[in-house]
């Protein structure tokens, strides 16, 4: 677009990203390639079609297949942090799933050791990030004692744990004995809810989980006395408005109930979900509300709630912006 300048990304913590979803065709043919499956993934569909969650969450397994060793996902790590950076992220919180790769024989280890060593690395940087440990919900609660058991030992690579994967058929409360084993360490805890699943996985991930964010929860907007709940004691939702268009959460981004949720005066965060799968990092994800009518004001109040419900100090909630 001659004429145009490139736009400074705003900055923001961006609280809700699957570091997995990272993982761009780039990346997959180099460690396809570096993994013995040659030229298999070749012809992948770099914006494949999507249906729902659940075809989303296949088609993802299927990719991350070429995954193997501590340095795969060190590198997976550093990538997105680097993407991330350059998209205005100045503070992220991300999600990790061991199970999904235990489940395809990758070690524990190699999983925490790896992402952990890459997120320490961009720490000594300068740059402020975590990460946190989902539970793969549709593998059941008994597989979520097992992943916390696992992950423990690693507990210097992590602040936290949350809930993802297939969400209806898996409410909140089948795991309120694991979140309060986490919580008895020191965690902080947030869970997907209210992507696919009713407002009354909403209210279970707040009542029964005692979760300080909800992850989507666009599904909380059918219920008013839910909402008001949230607006009251300031319950971040981090919201992902290119995924929720992509998986047909949102029939158009116009339509986004993001919108009503800030006239409601909702901490709403916005980021990117899994952004190779979903048309782009965080700064993409606020310029596709901006080319959906959101307001400067608008924009600038999704950055400043990004802040506010970071898991960062005063102190370094400064040094962030
Ligand atoms: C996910 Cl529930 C959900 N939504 C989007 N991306 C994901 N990755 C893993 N679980
Ligand atoms: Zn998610």
């Amino acid at each position: 677009r001659p004429g145009t300048t490139a736009r400074v990304p705003l900055p923001v913590a961006e609280l809700h990203l699957h570091v997995e979803g990272a993982l761009g065709p780039d990346l997959l043919r180099s460690f396809a390639r570096l993994n013995g499956f040659g030229t298999a993934f070749d012809g992948t569909d770099p914006e494949p079609e999507f249906v729902d969650l659940q075809s989303f969450l296949d088609r993802r397994d299927g990719d991350l297949a070429v995954l193997r060793t501590e340095e795969d996902f060190h590198e997976l790590g550093a990538a997105y942090l680097r993407a991330a950076r350059a998209a205005g992220v100045v503070r992220a919180e991300s999600f990790i799933d061991p199970m999904v790769h235990l489940q395809r024989g990758v070690p524990v280890e190699a999983v925490m050791r790896g992402f952990g060593s890459a997120f320490a690395e961009a720490r000594a940087t300068g740059m402020s990030c975590d990460l946190i440990v989902c539970f793969t919900r549709d593998l059941g609660a008994e597989a979520a004692e097992a992943t916390l058991d696992a992950v423990l030992p690693f507990r210097e690579h992590f602040i936290g744990v949350g809930l993802d994967s297939a969400e209806v058929g898996w409410p909140p409360s089948l795991f309120r004995d694991v979140f309060a084993r986490a919580a008895a360490d020191g965690l902080r805890l947030v869970a997907h809810a209210g992507e696919e699943g009713g407002p009354d996985y909403v209210r279970e991930a707040l009542d029964v989980l005692h979760v300080e964010r909800i992850d989507h929860g666009l599904r909380a907007m059918e219920d008013a006395e839910l909402m008001a709940r949230i607006v009251d004691e300031r319950i971040a939702l981090t919201v992902c408005p290119l995924s929720n268009v992509a998986l047909r959460a949102v029939p158009r981004m116009e339509d986004h109930p993001l919108f009503a949720m800030l006239e409601l005066g909702a901490r709403v965060t916005v980021s990117s979900d899994d952004p190779a799968y979903f048309g782009g990092q965080v700064d993409a994800n606020l310029e596709a509300l901006r080319a959906a009518g959101a307001t400067e004001a608008q924009l600038e109040t999704l950055a400043r709630n990004s802040f506010d419900a970071a898991f960062v100090d005063e102190a370094e909630r400064r040094a962030l912006t």
